[in-house]
């Protein structure tokens, strides 16, 4: 059977890369999705996700991931977690539970640390200078602190045609402490499900998560809606429907991929995603919003 691999953002080049090796050898989808997600959290120049991501008001990275697989819909995630070298991980650890499958702050840092999870002070120097220049400008009331920040969000198909799906995120810059976005929401930042297909999706997650955009757009591809199309409807519908009750909205992505491995794109901003298959190696694609 086909394999296929798509991830949000340039970020996850090296990633997918790494991912596309491990199913190109028969590996399965969810240790993909783990693999492409570690690297870019580990890397530490790419600035909102894992070590480096960028930090709350207070200067704390406080980090979400979520992970799930689309066999058995073991779901996992972490909000608001500190000092966890790979988020990812401790979200697919969760996601093997019954019970308690998804812990914030200091209740998922106590059962990363009983299981043995790498520790590791996620600030670095670079995020701390551009907090500090953020703050100042901030203050001088020149600039919004919510913007620049994007997640990971990878969705992985194996030749065993089995699907998984993960987000991992350091959130809105400037954040509130305890503040949660859509990336570890269950049908927000992700939903897969293998008889049909998965997605996941970046952007300001206040307004993700409204609309449960990755269900959507599965629920959308399970109807027969092919994935060229399903991402774009599930966001225009959801855009018409936030218009008429006269509410903004902020910047939305979506990636999908089918259980056949076709990919589709659903954005209302220029987004940049990378696909991989068994006919073609990791390629960055630009999408732009439809007219
Ligand atoms: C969040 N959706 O925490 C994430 C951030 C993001 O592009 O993806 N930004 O709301």
């Amino acid at each position: 059977m086909k394999w296929a691999i798509i991830g949000t953002w340039r970020m996850c080049l090296e990633g997918v890369q790494k991912a596309a090796a491990l199913l190109e050898k028969g590996g399965k989808a969810s240790d993909a999705v783990e693999t492409a997600i570690k690297e870019v959290e580990d890397f530490p120049f790419y600035k909102s996700v894992g070590y480096g991501g960028l930090p709350n008001e207070h200067c704390e990275v406080e980090l979400d991931a979520a992970f799930m697989d689309g066999d058995t819909f073991s779901f996992g995630a972490v909000a608001g977690v500190r000092d966890i070298k790979n988020p990812i991980s401790l979200a697919r650890r969760l996601s093997r539970e019954r019970f308690n499958i998804f812990l914030v702050g200091q209740g998922a840092e106590e059962f990363a640390h009983k299981n043995l999870f790498q520790r590791q002070n996620m600030l670095t120097e670079r995020a701390k200078t551009m907090w500090e220049i953020r703050m100042k400008k901030v203050r001088e009331g020149n600039l919004s602190p919510y913007d620049g920040h994007d997640t990971v969000g990878i969705v992985a198909l194996d030749t065993l045609g089995s699907m998984s799906a993960g987000t991992s995120t350091s959130g809105l810059f400037m954040k509130k402490r305890g503040r949660v976005g859509d990336s570890p929401l269950c049908g927000a930042g992700l939903y897969v499900d293998s008889d049909v297909g998965g997605a996941a999706a970046t952007g300001l997650g206040e307004d993700i998560m409204k609309g449960c955009l990755s269900y959507e757009v599965v629920r959308l591809m399970e109807e027969g809606y092919a994935p060229e199309k399903a991402a774009s409807e599930a966001l225009n519908r959801f855009l018409k429907k936030m218009s008429d009750k006269g509410r903004k909205v902020g910047a939305i992505s979506l990636i999908c991929l089918d259980k056949e491995g076709r990919w589709g794109i659903g954005t209302n901003v220029e987004f940049s995603f990378v696909v991989a298959d068994e006919e073609n190696g990791a390629k960055v694609l630009l999408a732009r919003p439809e007219k």
